[in-house]
C-alpha cells in the first residue's frame, strides 16, 4: 500500500503526579503522535522520546528532526507491503530508534486495520491480560514513599518498582521492605552508579529483590557483566538494550539475568520481538517496560506484553496512574488480580480523542 501522508503532532501532556527518576523529576510528558494515512485508513503511532535527553540521548526535538528532515522524507508515499519494507527504507539512519519506533508502530497499526486483525494476534501475542506493576518515582521522604507506595497496593498492584539514586537507594528500599515482606519488589536505578559507586548496592542482595535494573551506563554491557558476578540478584537492563545484537551479546557477556523490553527504545516492535524470542530461546525472562506513554503508547505496549516469554509484570500501569485525561477515547483500568487486558479491536485497538489531542498540542507537522 502507498503511504500516502504522515502527519506529526508534538503532544505535551500534564502528569497526574510529577515523576522523577535518577535524571530529573518531570511533570508533564512530551510525546510524538505519528498518523499515517493509506487506502483509505489510518494508522497512529507514538513516539516516546522524551523532553529531556536524561533517559536516552534522543529528545521529542531531536525525534522531531529526525523524523521531519529524514523518515517522512524516505517513506511518504512509497510502497510499503510489510513492516521489512518500512524498515528497509529506513535503514540508512542511524540510531534515533523512537523515532523509527514511532513510525513502525503507526505501519502495525495499519495492517491490522487492513487485515482485519488485532496487534496481539498480529504480533502473536497469547495472553488475554497481563501482569503488570506500577513504577514509583523517588519521594522526597522514605516516609512519603511508604504513603505512596501503600496507596498504590490499595488500588490493586501486586508488584512495585521503586527508582533510587545514590544516597536513596538502599535505606528507603529497606523501608518498603520491611513494611511489606512479601511484596513483588524491583529497583530502577537508571544508569545512575559506576562499577565503583555500585558497591554501595551490595545490601539490596538481602532483599528479596526480583530484580535490579540499569545500575551503570547505556553503553556499558561490560562492567555491567562485572557487576553481576557480585550479585546474586539478576541485573536487568533497560537503557543498554538497544537491538537485537546487543540483547545477543549481553546473554553472551552474562552482563544481566533478565531483559527488559521497550519497542520505542529497540527501534520498534518486530525488533522487541526478535529479542522477546532470542532472550526465550536462551531462558532469559523479559518484561515490558514503559515510557509514561500515552493511550496509544500503552495499547502497544499491551499487545507485545502478552507474548509467552513476557513473564515478569510490566510497567504498565492504569490510565489514571498518569493522565487525568489521555488522548484516547479508550482508557485502560486494572483488574482486581493486578493485570490489565490487552486490546482486541483491530490494529491497536484504540481510537483517538480528538478534542485532547488538540489540547495537548504544542506543534504540528505539516
Ligand atoms: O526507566 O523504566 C524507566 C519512565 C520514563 C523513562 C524511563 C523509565 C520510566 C519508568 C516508568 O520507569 C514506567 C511507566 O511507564 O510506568
Ligand atoms: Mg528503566
Amino acid at each position: 500500500m502507498k503511504l500516502e501522508k504522515i502527519t506529526l503532532h508534538h503532544l505535551r501532556m500534564p502528569l497526574v503526579a510529577h515523576f522523577e527518576t535518577s535524571f530529573g523529576r518531570v511533570f508533564d510528558r512530551d510525546g510524538i503522535l505519528i498518523t499515517m494515512y493509506a487506502e483509505g485508513l489510518v494508522g497512529y503511532g507514538e513516539c516516546a522520546a522524551d523532553r529531556d535527553p536524561g533517559y536516552g540521548y534522543e529528545t521529542s526535538g531531536t525525534a522531531w528532526h529526525i523524523l521531519t528532515e529524514f523518515i517522512i522524507p524516505a517513506v511518504q508515499g512509497k510502497n510499503v507491503e510489510s513492516i521489512a519494507d518500512l524498515r528497509a527504507l529506513m535503514k540508512s539512519i542511524k540510531g534515533h530508534e523512537m523515532a523509527k519506533a514511532g513510525v513502525e508502530m503507526a505501519l502495525w497499526d495499519l495492517l491490522g486495520k487492513k487485515a482485519g486483525k488485532s496487534l496481539q494476534t498480529l504480533l502473536g501475542g497469547t495472553k488475554p491480560k497481563v501482569d503488570v506493576g506500577v513504577s514509583v518515582g523517588l519521594q522526597d521522604t522514605p516516609d512519603e514513599l511508604l504513603h505512596v507506595v501503600e496507596d498504590y497496593l490499595k488500588l490493586g498492584y501486586r508488584r512495585v518498582k521503586l527508582k533510587i539514586k545514590p544516597g536513596r537507594d538502599v535505606g528507603d528500599v529497606r523501608i518498603i521492605r520491611e513494611a511489606f515482606p512479601e511484596l513483588k519488589l524491583q529497583v530502577d536505578a537508571n544508569s545512575a552508579y559506576t562499577l565503583e559507586t555500585a558497591d554501595a548496592l551490595l545490601p539490596l542482595d538481602e532483599l528479596n529483590l526480583l530484580l535490579i535494573e540499569q545500575p551503570l551506563a547505556q553503553d556499558d554491557l561490560w562492567d555491567h557483566h562485572k557487576l553481576q558476578k557480585e550479585f546474586k540478584t539478576p541485573l536487568c537492563l533497560d537503557e543498554s538494550i538497544i537491538s537485537l545484537r546487543h540483547a545477543r551479546q549481553a546473554i553472551e557477556m552474562k552482563s544481566c539475568g533478565i531483559v527488559n523490553i521497550k519497542a520505542g527504545r529497540v527501534g520498534g516492535l518486530s525488533e522487541g520481538v526478535a529479542i522477546h524470542d532470542l532472550c526465550a530461546e536462551n531462558n532469559i525472562p523479559v518484561w515490558c517496560g514503559g515510557m509514561l506513554e500515552t493511550g496509544i503508547g500503552r495499547a502497544s505496549n499491551l499487545a507485545i506484553a502478552s507474548l509467552p516469554n513476557f513473564t515478569l509484570p510490566g510497567d504498565i500501569s492504569a490510565t489514571e496512574r498518569y493522565y487525568h485525561e489521555d488522548i484516547t477515547n479508550e482508557t485502560f483500568t486494572l483488574n482486581a488480580d493486578s493485570t490489565i487486558d490487552v486490546p482486541t479491536g483491530v490494529g491497536l485497538g484504540v481510537t483517538l480523542n480528538k478534542a485532547a489531542v488538540k489540547k495537548y498540542t504544542i506543534r504540528q507537522y505539516p
